[in-house]
């Protein structure tokens, strides 16, 4: 009997034990980062200096962009709120050392996934919110309407910091064609000295060359070049080590496409909380508990829909409504033709 009750005892230690190591387990899971956006009441955002389609603030200072959208995405996850984002605009260069040094929680900027970067102690790549590759732009007068007509002495404008100028001295080394780089610091540089004709071409990722040749003086006087000379997948990017808000990120991102895919969009995900596929209730949180994981409500997708909108939604509202690249290209789903293909939000 005695011994019984002794055994008992431990069972309920042990019990106890593993039920509060299990509450603590829960609490750690609530990332550093989500607890001080939390309390900061804001996401600060890394962002380019201004990219038309992409991340880009108008006169009152306004931000808006496929980049801009997937900050102001976890913003309304997390706060409740697409409005309550910081955005920090950085050149390629300082974008890096701002995300390490903590100065923004988030890099969104047309930024290149590769193998050096994601295994950087510092950095980690979360997911692609759009497919790109380099390409070259050159004045309609030049009379180029390939890279097989470069020649010898080409002189190439484009940024530091960048796998633009790695992939140009790849491109032209593998050519046997010398050239002549002319790197600057800050994009609009980089679009003022090609505008002024100080280089033959001008060298960046396609949606570079298409946003950025909005802002210049005469932009039917040049041509981009059809061939596509690197994969550059564009995707934001977090502070390693902080792996709940990493998912945070990456998820709110793929909430976006997979709401695409499935036809819910800002204006019917309400009425989606009834539907009888259980795939879209769970995006819209009307059954499971997706946002658990988190430290978050069971809503937190469901605002992301309303306040930003599917991928498609902020694809057509940033970049084919403006005019920059009206075709989706790669950046269409996998249901069609295109390689958006996000792993499932169940
Ligand atoms: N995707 C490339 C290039 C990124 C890049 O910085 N491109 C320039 C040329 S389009 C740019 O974003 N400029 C905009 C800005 O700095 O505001 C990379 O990650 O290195």
């Amino acid at each position: 009997m005695k011994k019984t009750f002794k055994s008992l005892l431990s069972f309920f230690a042990v019990f106890s034990l593993l039920f509060v190591l299990g509450t603590e387990a829960m609490a750690a899971k609530k990332s550093k980062t989500l607890k001080n956006t939390q309390k900061k009441g804001f996401v600060r955002c890394g962002v380019s200096q201004g990219l038309p389609g992409f991340s880009n603030a108008d006169a009152s200072g306004n931000w808006t962009g496929l980049d801009v959208d997937v900050c102001r995405a976890v913003a309304a996850a997390v706060l409740g709120d697409a409005g309550k984002v910081k955005f920090t605009p950085l050149s390629a260069k300082e974008r890096f050392t701002a995300l390490t040094s903590g100065e923004v929680d988030i890099l969104s900027r047309n930024t290149t996934w590769t193998l050096s970067r994601d295994a950087d102690i510092g950095l980690t790549f979360v997911g692609v919110n759009f497919y790109d590759g380099q390409g070259f732009m050159v004045r309609k007068d030049s009379g180029i309407t390939s890279t097989s007509q470069f020649k010898n002495g080409i002189s190439a404008c484009t940024n530091i910091g960048t796998t633009t100028e790695l992939n140009m001295r790849d491109f032209f080394v593998s050519k046997g064609i010398s050239y002549e780089p002319v790197a600057f610091e800050k994009a609009d540089e980089v679009v003022a000295a090609y505008d002024a004709g100080r280089c033959d071409t001008y060298t960046t990722d396609k949606s570079g060359l298409a946003a950025q040749r909005t802002k210049m003086k005469d932009p039917n006087a040049h041509i981009v070049l059809p061939e596509t000379i690197s994969k550059e997948p564009l995707g934001p990017v977090v502070r390693q080590g902080d792996s709940v808000w990493e998912d945070l990120v990456r998820w709110s991102l793929y909430v976006m496409i997979e709401a695409e895919e499935y036809g819910i969009t800002s204006s019917n995900a309400d009425s989606m909380k009834t539907s009888e596929n259980p795939q879209i209730k769970r995006l819209v949180g009307s059954e499971g508990e997706l946002g658990a994981a988190f430290g978050l409500d069971n809503e937190w997708s469901l605002r992301i829909i309303k306040q930003v909108g599917n991928y498609g939604e902020s694809y057509k509202r940033n970049i084919a409504d403006t005019g920059i690249l009206p075709d989706r290209g790669p950046n269409e789903l996998w249901t069609k033709g295109g390689i958006l293909y996000v792993a499932p939000a169940r």
